[in-house]
């Protein structure tokens, strides 16, 4: 297979490779170990919730195969893996008493990694809140940020200087506006107000969390947060669509960038969103607390936006079609933003119906140094569904997935020449798992799973990704990959 992509870009020897997955997409054992349930785990049992009905449940089986994992991790030459906690597995109701057998499950998995020569890159929360937090009421309750910052520390604690990165949160976006406003992910909650005292509240959560992680292991622990900035064109220059364009880029990104790294809410914000929430959850001190020093801001990126002023009927609910007959929202995650109307991408498209663009990515790494420039940044996220097939050689030839991986890694090269400092990249995901609303249905892995055996067979993508970080140089895309 040969394709016109472009070859040879070489990276340096101290970036580093590695691979992410999170906890409830991949563990399963939801009941084992004295794990309690988590929001996911009573969303996702909601009739009509997740495409088929899915479950983390058995998910990819990774609590029973921790070292089989971490040996096909070892035989593609990761360098770092970027794995989540889950907070109801060691600490049950997310509060009070921890669980011991669910800390051992970490410090056994990340001293296998360490021992494997695999950095760990630890995610404290991707969004498997404990239901018991969630009833109590959740994000909205200013009080689970203290309990986030109590968990983080035992876990500081426990896995100590074995771990190579603590990222608090992950993607606070969607946990906020997707779990509370549009409540197509847990707890499914839909109420805009919510979402926003959610926001706030994720925000405390990191800075607590980073503080409390600082205070166990001293400066030399390195803190980032992990955040999918949305990179949103106008549809034109007309200053009404520039308007909408930052009303999107104001609850999306700056309600995150400005309280972390600059200590202040955007003015715009409050004016945006009056209809809905006065913000008299932000209280005196807060973002003083929020905004801690971090070593690396994380991104995921995997497609862009486009907006207009809205020129006809106001959508209701989030105005995607839903998928495969997935029910989408009613209630819209683009808080304030009712005047905004989002435009279809041209393609290519994955399966999950994102649009690729590559040079997003390029554009989004390059306007982060430019306005943080002595801030790290990796890439902690990037990858794509496509429908896979086994072919009759018991293989996975997934060029196009391939050609994704190719054509992004290339752009981070890019953003690099342009001078972002950027530290790493991290295929989403290792391994084929729970795609939160779509369930099984949508596979992101380089590593494929059968759902029947949880047998793991690894794709060309995962041969041409080990061939990548064993040169650090970007092979065409269209190069025959070997089993070895
Ligand atoms: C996210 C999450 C991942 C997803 C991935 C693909 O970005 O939504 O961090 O858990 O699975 O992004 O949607």
């Amino acid at each position: 297979m040969t394709t016109s992509r472009p070859s040879g870009r070489q990276f340096p020897a101290d970036f580093l490779w590695g691979s992410a997955t999170a906890s409830y997409q991949i563990e399963g054992a939801a009941t084992e170990g004295g794990r309690g349930p988590s929001i996911w785990d009573t969303f996702s049992a909601k009739p009509g919730a997740v495409l088929n009905g899915d479950t983390g449940a058995v998910a990819a089986d990774h609590y029973h195969r921790v070292p089989e994992d971490v040996a096909l991790m070892q035989g593609l030459g990761l360098q770092a893996y970027r794995l989540s906690i889950a907070w109801p597995r060691v600490q049950p109701t997310g509060s009070g008493e921890f669980n011991q057998e669910g800390i051992d499950f970490y410090v056994d998995l990340v001293d296998r990694l360490v021992e494997a020569g695999i950095a760990p890159v630890v995610t404290l929360y991707h969004w498997d809140l404990p239901q018991a937090l969630e009833d109590a009421g959740g994000w909205t309750n200013r009080e689970t940020a203290y309990r986030f910052a109590d968990y983080a520390r035992r876990m500081a604690e426990a896995l100590g200087d074995k771990v190579t990165v603590w990222t608090t949160l992950n993607e606070p976006w969607c946990s906020a506006y997707l779990g509370y406003a549009s409540g197509v992910h847990a707890p499914g909650r839909t109420d805009q107000a919510a979402s926003l005292a959610a926001v706030h509240h994720l925000n405390l959560a990191h800075g607590l969390a980073a503080r409390a992680v600082r205070d166990v292991l001293g400066d030399s622990a390195q803190v980032s947060i992990t955040l999918n900035l949305h990179v949103t064109r106008a549809a034109s220059d007309a200053p009404e669509d520039v308007a909408a364009k930052q009303q999107v880029d104001t609850v999306a990104n700056e309600v995150f960038l400005q309280p972390l790294l600059e200590g202040r809410y955007p003015e715009q914000v409050f004016a945006q969103t009056a209809a809905v929430s006065d913000w008299s959850f932000v209280q005196d001190g807060d973002l003083e607390l929020i905004r801690q020093p971090i070593d690396l801001l994380g991104v995921n990126y995997y497609s862009t936006g486009r907006v207009q002023r809205l020129q006809g009927e106001p959508v209701v609910g989030d105005g995607s079609p839903g998928v495969d007959g997935h029910k989408s929202s009613e209630v819209s995650p683009w808080v304030g933003c009712d005047d905004v109307e989002w435009l279809p991408q041209p393609g290519p498209h994955t399966a999950m119906g994102w649009n690729i663009e590559p040079a997003g990515l390029t554009e989004l790494l390059v306007s982060l140094h430019e306005r943080y420039p002595s801030l790290p940044l990796a890439v902690t996220e990037n990858g794509a569904a496509f429908a896979d097939e086994v072919s009759a050689d018991g293989r996975v030839h997934d060029l196009p997935r391939v050609e994704y991986l190719h054509d992004h890694i290339d752009a981070v090269g890019a953003a690099m020449d342009a001078g972002a400092d950027v530290r790493g990249y991290f295929v989403w995901s290792l391994m084929d798992n729970f795609e939160w609303a779509y369930g099984y249905d949508r596979r992101f892995g380089i590593v494929r799973v059968d759902y029947d055996t949880c047998e793991r067979t690894l794709k060309d993508s995962a041969l041409w990704y080990r061939d990548l970080i064993a040169t650090r140089t970007i092979a065409p895309a269209g190069t025959a990959v070997t089993l070895s």
